[in-house]
């Protein structure tokens, strides 16, 4: 382990365990549903059976005159309102807003038609029943996004190098299962407009409730400041609760319309139906190299399924696909486009990682292929091709900085810790690899507000929402150590629009790099503040109770723009073992070496990692949303759709290293991706090592025992010359 002890000082880096884990693991704690409010209705979604469609009718008669029903609403109801937004992050978009509810045409199954809004949460789902929506079916466009017409588009071109001296090129062509992101909480959000009219609270499960906030004040036609968005805990949401959804707008719609308070609270098949998906990307894509193993050329086409409409999110996994791409070598020219297109289904957007798995599982495919080409040891290939510590900051032909660390220090520690194994024992077939990723943590700004109470307590209030990552542990510890007092005496306020009053919120792995700073920044000034109303300095450990009877309240806000991008990197190694007879695949062992910069809590950070890892896992071994071919989910529920348990989870073993960024104020880089990334491309190397021998030239995820077991036996048999699924 590498440390700078110059990164850390005071509470930065001390092993506490999460304060927010007593609540939480007995039950105290307070999720959107648990929140009851005295007369509030209950709301139900009546969506589409088609995939695409017309809709001839929709029948509310029979619903509406069921006891306790308030009111159903339709797309026309809501005709006059305002469209979301979509993050103009290419430069070549064409958005697709959704419709809060369906007028029309519909272009999803699970789409919203109708809503009920009735006395009981079990009235309002029986009178949903009774809708009667007639819809004309039309053709679907399908859910692999080959067929789509464009939605945004980029590319990143740069003057081609001399392929002529090229002595090598290796192609992949990946076709990406589709995922859910499965948070352990379904979606919901309470709406009450019960009070002054006009003005609404809203309680709902968002990494960004300030977003949630300006896009419903848009849409609604609303002044921002008549509504407060409040994210209570938050059971997990790994991008799928990044952004405004359609039922949002609603029930939201709903309360306002009706001056009472609506809650609506999502089950898992709506979840499945009509939560943001993640991955599904095709990429097609060639490395070339010279002779000696130097990289020359990068050409990669990333289709991007979007789904039926555009969050406001929706181009981030493409872009990040492309921009990433490259990885943590140098390559001397690229040619990549991404495009992101329409599908009948529901919407894909941002899931942990978002797009960085992607990019990574493409190019550490190639480098095995490479160096199989080459006839050299893809750890030699890669070793041969890492942009230095010297190098930095070094800029990627595609146009990204990244700012510090020794890719190549990561690398040698992870492929050391991960011993050689003999290549077959007891008929199982072993195959063994070290892989290398980079996380680039977001640019851009956050938010914090620093309270020094009359009584000396001090409140931080953060922009960056928590959904379960232990937030209030590691404000407490960055505040802490600002200030010069003890972490558990700090108290901390986050996901609630009023404070901050704007902030972005928990997204791409920025809370910590870009939110942190802003704590930190908040911090100088809140200390500049009180020695320029005493006129003298205060000293490293103040006391703040002291100081507060002579100054009186004082608070600091702080709006932080990072420098730059943080760029957190490592190094996965990983052996598996394949039974050749059934198919079934071991991950034996996981080795990782992760930099995250300066690390708040190394008890945060291995949570971080470990948890990425879990969902990286299910990737690569068993999950897949499955569309058929007129378009309906046939994996709607947790029978047909697996998501890792414990005993799913191999060995692991962590080792970090820690080299600070210069692009923010606390040295730190993202962690919350990194195990999503960097797993599946560690699993999909060695699962291809396994299996290479047996003549399995390529093999998409998930890699089911049956699907491994098909690839085996056509390689065998000479059918679809290897290519496993295709
Ligand atoms: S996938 Mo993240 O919540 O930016």
């Amino acid at each position: 382990m590498k440390t700078d002890p110059t990164a850390r000082s005071g509470d930065l880096g001390q092993a506490r365990l999460r304060v927010e884990d007593r609540a939480l693991l007995t039950g105290q704690g307070r999720f959107t549903d648990d929140i009851r409010i005295a007369g509030c209705l209950h709301a139900a979604f009546v969506r589409s059976p088609e995939a695409h469609g017309r809709i001839a009718a929709i029948g509310t008669a029979e619903a509406t005159a069921l006891p306790g029903v308030v009111r159903i609403f339709t797309g026309a109801d809501l005709a006059g309102l305002g469209r979301t937004s979509v993050n103009p992050l290419m430069p070549d978009i064409r958005p697709l807003p959704p419709e809060p509810l369906a007028t029309g045409t519909v272009t999803a199954v699970g789409q919203p038609v109708a809503l009920v809004v009735a006395e009981t949460a079990a009235g309002a789902l029986d009178a949903a029943e009774s809708v009667f929506a007639e819809i004309d079916p039309l053709p679907p466009i399908p859910s692999n996004g080959e067929a789509g017409s464009y939605r945004a588009r980029e590319a990143w071109n740069s003057p081609a190098a001399d392929v002529r001296n090229a002595a090598a090129r290796a192609t992949v062509s990946l076709r990406q299962p589709l995922l859910a992101p499965a948070a352990l909480e379904p979606r919901g959000l309470i709406a009450d407009a019960a009070g002054e009219p006009g003005r609404l609270t809203v309680w709902l499960g968002s990494q960004s409730p300030h977003r949630a906030r300006e896009e419903l004040a848009a849409v609604l036609g609303l002044d921002p400041g008549a509504i407060r968005v409040v994210a209570p805990d938050v059971g997990g949401a790994f991008g799928m609760k990044a952004s405004l959804y359609p039922e949002d707008i609603a029930v939201a719609f709903a309360a306002l319309t009706l001056g009472r308070c609506v809650k609506w609270i999502a089950t898992r098949s709506e979840d499945f139906l009509a939560a943001t998906q993640g991955r599904g990307q095709t990429i097609d894509a060639g490395l070339s190299a010279d002779s000696d193993g130097t990289l020359l050329h990068l050409d990669a086409a990333v289709r991007a399924p979007l789904g039926s409409w555009m969050p406001y999110s929706a181009v981030v996994p493409a872009r990040n696909a492309g921009r990433i791409m490259p990885g943590p070598y140098r390559v001397a020219s690229v040619d990549i486009e991404a495009t992101g297109v329409e599908t009948n289904g529901a919407a894909v957007g941002i899931y942990r990682g978002a797009g960085r798995p992607e990019a990574a599982l493409a190019m550490e495919l190639l480098i095995e292929r490479l160096a199989g080409a080459l006839d050299l040891p893809p750890e030699d290939l890669r070793r041969r091709n890492f942009v230095s510590a010297a190098d930095m900051p070094w800029t990627t032909p595609t146009g990204q900085t990244l700012d510090s660390g020794d890719y190549r220090a990561a690398y040698d520690r992870a492929a050391a810790l991960l011993r050689p194994e003999p290549a077959e024992r007891n008929g199982l077939l072993r195959g063994s690899a070290t892989i290398a990723y980079i996380e680039p943590s977001g640019l851009g700004w956050e938010t914090a507000r620093l309270t020094l109470g009359a009584d000396g307590a001090i409140t931080a209030a953060t922009g960056s929402a928590a959904q379960g990552q232990g937030r209030t542990t590691a404000v407490q510890q960055i505040v802490g150590d600002g200030l010069g007092v003890a972490p558990d005496t700090v108290g901390v306020v986050h996901g609630d629009s009023r404070a901050p009053d704007t902030a972005i919120g928990a997204l791409a792995s920025r809370s910590t790099p870009i939110g942190g700073s802003a704590l930190v920044a908040a911090c100088r000034d809140l200390r500049r503040q009180a020695e320029e109303r005493l006129g003298r300095s205060i000293g490293d450990r103040p006391d703040w109770t002291a100081i507060a009877r002579e100054t009186g309240e004082l608070a600091a806000d702080a709006t932080y723009s990072a420098a730059g991008e943080a760029w957190g990197y490592g190094a996965v190694g990983c052996t598996v073992a394949v039974d050749p007879e059934t198919g079934v695949l071991t991950i034996e062992r996981l080795v990782w070496v992760d930099d995250a910069g300066t690390v708040i809590n190394p008890i945060l950070a291995e949570g971080q990692l470990l948890g990425g890892i879990a969902q990286g896992v299910g990737e690569a071994v068993l999950e897949r949303i499955v569309y058929d071919a007129d378009g309906q989910l046939l994996t709607g529920s947790f029978m047909d759709y697996g998501i890792p348990r414990a005993a799913d989870m191999p060995p692991v073993t962590l080792e970090r290293m820690e080299t600070p960024s210069p692009a923010n104020l606390l040295g730190a880089k993202g962690i919350g991706e990194a195990g999503a990334i960097g797993a599946p491309a560690a699993i999909a190397c060695a699962v291809m090592a396994a299996l290479r021998p047996l003549g399995v030239k390529h093999l998409d995820m998930p890699y089911t025992p049956a699907h491994i077991w098909q690839a085996i036996r056509d390689a065998q048999t000479g059918d679809g010359a290897g290519a496993g699924d295709r």
